[in-house]
């Protein structure tokens, strides 16, 4: 069966490029698979947060998730530290996992900067506990925006080489099946993950520079939509987000080589499930000053009732607390079949 997991970080206001990239997707994968979708607070420590910000920010995401449209009956939304199974798995991929491996990640390149000797050693195996995550359901698919394609290949090579090492014990256990690695067939207990990236969203870009990401954690407020925007801070930030002079092409090879109007073209067609290639075909020749205020009107009408929904949501966050709490009960009572299963083909006692 197709399982799908995800998650977001409670780091910060959660932007509209997490909503587009990231929350939009969980929205729609609900009608055709099982989905689990996680508010990974382990993740978050990674930037020493103070502990009353992570608490409020872990119920802001769950909160974005119900306001969104995730039915928490139908699926699984809880936050990540509640099931202790993921930081014992991440141990034992950590235990798999390569320094090299883990070395080549460009987020830990980015995010250390230059004083790589001080940088945590959870930010360092962030990827680790990422592959845990996945793999303690057993996810088959998860939906994430581009920055998080290669942590999403760290996860399948986490997984093939714990398959590969293990192969005969998983098949003298029965707990495998047989998979094809590289050019093998081994009995394998992970699947290897396949990311579902796609659509005109994947990597959203600062409204300040088309050539960043869009970002919870840029220091310019002014460079992002946060999903607690007023109406009039969404309005006023499209107006003076930076754009060259000419007025929009009629295609996307007219794009070419112009960032920022590439970025805003893309945050239309992603808002209204559409193409940069239709919205072009609406909008080309206009000049900013005509297309931006269309662009604020379709941002606000579709952030606007998410925006007042979590409000209302985060007011009295005992309904939050309970979404969690009943999540992180039945996440729990499906990571621990796979812990069991993992400690007896490991070999730790218990
Ligand atoms: N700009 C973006 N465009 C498209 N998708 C994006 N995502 C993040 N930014 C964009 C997707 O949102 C999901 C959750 O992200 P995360 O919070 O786990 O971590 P992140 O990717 O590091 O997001 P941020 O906003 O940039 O946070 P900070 O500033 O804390 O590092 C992921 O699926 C991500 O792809």
């Amino acid at each position: 069966p197709e399982r799908v997991f995800s998650g977001v970080q409670p780091t910060g206001n959660l932007t509209l490029g997490n909503y587009l990239g990231a929350i939009r997707k969980f929205v729609a994968l609900q009608d055709t698979h099982d989905c689990i979708y996680c508010v990974v607070d382990l993740h978050a420590l990674t930037i020493a947060p103070d502990p009353k910000d992570l608490m409020n920010a872990t119920r802001s995401v769950a909160a974005a998730y119900i306001a969104a449209g995730i039915d928490v009956k139908k699926h699984i939304v809880f936050n990540q530290s509640r099931v202790h199974e993921h930081a014992e798995l991440a141990w034992v991929f950590n235990c798999i996992a390569r320094m090299g491996w883990l070395s080549r990640m460009t987020q830990f390149k980015e995010k250390a900067g230059k004083d790589r000797e001080n940088a945590s050693v959870g930010l360092f195996a962030y990827p680790s506990l990422m592959a845990a995550d996945i793999l303690a359901y057993r996810a088959t698919h998860v939906p994430v925006g581009d920055d998080q394609k290669q942590h999403l290949e760290l996860t399948r090579d986490i997984a093939q080489k714990f398959n590969n090492d293990y192969s005969s014990r998983i098949k003298e256990l029965g707990l495998g099946v047989e998979m094809e690695m590289g050019r093998e067939v081994v009995n394998g207990y992970f699947p290897l993950t396949e990311p579902l990236i796609g659509g005109a969203a994947t990597r959203i870009m600062s409204l300040r520079d088309g050539t960043k990401k869009m970002s919870k954690s840029d220091p310019s407020d002014m460079s992002r939509i946060n999903l607690t925007d007023t109406e009039d801070d969404i309005a006023k930030k499209i107006r003076k987000a930076k754009t060259d002079t000419e007025p929009l092409p009629s295609d996307v090879d007219g794009l070419a080589g112009r960032a920022e109007a590439a970025n805003l073209v893309g945050i239309l067609a992603a808002l209204t499930d559409t193409t940069p290639e239709q919205v072009l075909n609406n909008h080309g020749g206009k000049a900013f000053s005509e297309f931006k205020p269309h662009l604020a009107e379709v941002a606000i009408e579709i952030v606007s009732p998410i925006t007042s929904e979590m409000r209302r949501l985060m007011a009295d966050p005992s309904y939050i607390d309970q979404v969690l709490a009943n999540g992180g009960e039945r996440a729990s009572a499906m990571a621990a079949e796979t812990l069991a299963d993992v400690r007896q083909i490991v070999g730790l006692i218990k």
